[in-house]
């Protein structure tokens, strides 16, 4: 049965917020690099994967469905920022904001008895409980962290140990990916 075309616009316009949510992750990923924060860095290369492959698993869905992918521009993502926490807080603000539109799409799923979808969006609801749940946590670290340039290098350490794709381009380019 081929998708309601209600369900098909609302799904392009969520391909279009995991898009925007990988470019995003990628400007925050630049800034860290600038600063020479390659962990930090390294951590956003693999969020910005993720949010790419959020995007994908739906333009595969909608293309399964019988419905047609229309992509959209996607919005410029913020620069810069003021503090690393302030770059945290905008990641818990935006993951907070993609749970709702998620919720918005499962709410419209319903209303239409299309059941396909809704099971589909059952993954990016749990998905967005970790999402919510690693940036809370990042943020609790951060601001733990203070300004103890110690306890910072040491996070960035960490964040760069983050295991990913081979898809994920390394730092340094002749670099083995964690
Ligand atoms: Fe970060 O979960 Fe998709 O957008």
């Amino acid at each position: 049965m081929a998708i309601n075309k209600k369900i098909e616009e609302a799904l392009n316009e969520q391909i279009n917020a995991e898009m925007y949510s990988a470019y995003l992750y990628l400007s925050m990923g630049s800034w860290f690099e600038e600063k020479s924060l390659t962990g930090f860095a390294h951590w956003f290369r693999c969020q910005y994967l993720e949010e790419n492959m959020h995007a994908m698993k739906m333009y595969n869905y909608v293309n399964e469905r019988g419905g047609r992918v229309v992509l959209k521009p996607i919005e410029g993502p913020e620069t810069e920022w003021k503090t690393y926490l302030d770059v945290f807080q905008q990641v818990a603000e935006h993951e907070a904001h993609v749970t709702s539109l998620i919720n918005n799409l499962v709410a419209l799923s319903r209303e239409a008895n299309d059941f396909a979808s809704e099971s589909f969006l059952m993954w990016y609801v749990d998905e967005q409980v970790e999402e919510e749940a690693t940036a809370d946590e990042l943020v609790s670290k951060l601001k733990l962290i203070g300004d103890n340039p110690n306890a910072l290098l040491m996070m960035d350490t960490e964040l760069g140990a983050r295991g990913a794709s081979p898809n994920v381009i390394p730092i340094h380019l002749n670099e083995p990916v964690a």
